[in-house]
């Protein structure tokens, strides 16, 4: 045992165990999925696919593999998937590649409201390989279907991107690929639809709100937040067509070896999505994370409201601090969130005027809805008293997490 790497293990274990963690793009894997991570499977070479790969000895990955796509593709209801992509952001790093050439039009949303690093973002590769314009959310931070049908016809673009990393409401999938459809047809264009599904992956798969593999050309995602898998991606379409386009821009074009244990623990994740009980999971995922936006709003907090997993409080209006400043505050006490920009925000994205909350994590260590609403009112106590005593916001942490369950040994089946 490597003893200066393996304390780090406990370590985190026991951050984990004695935290509150509200981070919304964070969840715990079950110990299947993590046996899976550190599984033999990761000995093998396997570039290529199940039955076409370049290496000897590749029956057994071949099986996993070709277990987690059919599962993929069972739970999420399409003719495709490709496991392979290593992240979120290499899964559309692929997707625009099978959907686009160099320098084409992306249409997305603005930043600021919610997008990803991926769509379009001046750090990214993305905005570099291709060309972004933006549509912005409406006046009340909803999705306006209207603003987007005439930015596509202001910008023209290839693609039109929906999907976020901090929009708490329903999004109308159906609504966005009839504009798609409605400005080819109009300019015989031949726009396509892309969602990036990451966030809301496991409110999908619990058949909770629409299936964006309906409607969208491709769907990606990442396979650890709300799906509660292994850290990856997953690239999902109904068009075998586009597949082998899918196929080919992930390997060999960016990437090599697939990871054969965490394609392993996909296939688990995805099971363990397919059961009953995973519905159960979700369900209370979004009634805690309504539990919590309403308790803040009851003690007179400025919040996002919620049809998902996540909400957003804008704590520059409601307690005179910055998004920077509030996360501090509640790490001190034993919270983890994080800073977040907001819609109309003023301040860099260093600081931000808004924190992202999220439930998805605390509902799988056995969060109760009391214990949303609890969490609502600490957080609201901790921010808005600037002499909060950290001691006694530790102590009603340690309450609140007092019955949930252990990170390192969850079973969800
Ligand atoms: N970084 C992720 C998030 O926190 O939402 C998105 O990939």
């Amino acid at each position: 045992m490597d003893k200066e790497v393996f304390q780090y293990f406990a370590l985190e274990a026991k951050r984990q165990n004695e935290g509150l963690e509200l981070i919304a793009s964070e969840n715990y894997p079950s110990i299947d999925v993590m046996a899976s991570c550190g599984s033999i499977m990761m000995a093998k070479y396997a570039e290529g696919y199940p039955g076409k790969r370049y290496y000897g000895g590749c029956v057994n990955v071949d099986a996993v593999e070709n277990l987690a796509i059919e599962r993929a593709k069972k739970l999420f209801e399409c003719k495709y998937a490709n496991v392979q992509p290593h992240s979120g952001s290499q899964a559309n790093f692929a997707a625009y590649k099978a959907l686009l050439n160099p320098g084409d039009k992306v249409l997305a949303l603005t930043l600021n409201d919610g997008g990803h690093l991926t769509h379009g973002s001046p750090v990214s590769f993305s905005s570099h390989d291709y060309e972004f314009a933006f549509y912005p959310l409406g006046e009340d931070g909803h999705l306006d279907y209207e603003i987007i049908a005439r930015r596509m016809e202001e910008e023209r673009p290839n693609l039109l991107l929906a999907g976020y990393s901090a929009y708490p409401y329903e999004i109308d999938f159906k609504r966005m690929r009839e504009i798609v459809d409605a400005y080819n047809q109009r300019h015989n264009a031949n726009c396509h639809f892309m969602v990036d599904m990451a966030h809301i992956a496991g409110i999908i798969a619990a058949k909770l709100t629409q299936n964006p593999c309906k409607y969208a050309d491709i769907v990606t995602s990442t396979t650890h937040k709300t799906l509660r898998g292994p850290r990856g991606g997953l690239i999902l379409s109904d068009d075998e067509e586009l597949g082998k386009k899918i196929n080919s821009a992930i390997f060999p074009y960016s990437q090599g070896g697939p990871l054969e244990h965490i394609i392993a623990a996909k296939a688990v994740c995805f099971g363990e999505a397919l059961q009953p009980s995973f519905r159960k999971y979700m369900e209370k995922v979004l009634e805690n994370t309504k539990a919590c936006n309403d308790a803040l709003a009851e003690k007179g907090a400025s919040v996002s409201g919620t049809d998902n997993h996540l909400f957003l409080i804008n704590v520059l209006s409601s307690f005179g601090l910055n998004g920077k400043e509030a996360q501090q505050r509640l790490e001190d006490i034993g919270i983890t969130t994080n800073k977040n920009m907001i819609h109309g925000d003023t301040l860099k994205p260093a600081y931000c005027s808004g924190l992202r909350i999220g439930l998805a994590a605390a509902t799988s260590r056995g969060c109760s809805k009391e214990d949303a609403k609890k969490i609502g009112y600490l957080i609201y106590d901790c921010l808005a008293n600037p002499n909060f005593d950290i001691e006694e916001g530790k102590r009603r942490v340690a309450t609140i997490i007092s019955r949930w369950k252990d990170v390192t040994s969850l079973q969800y089946c």
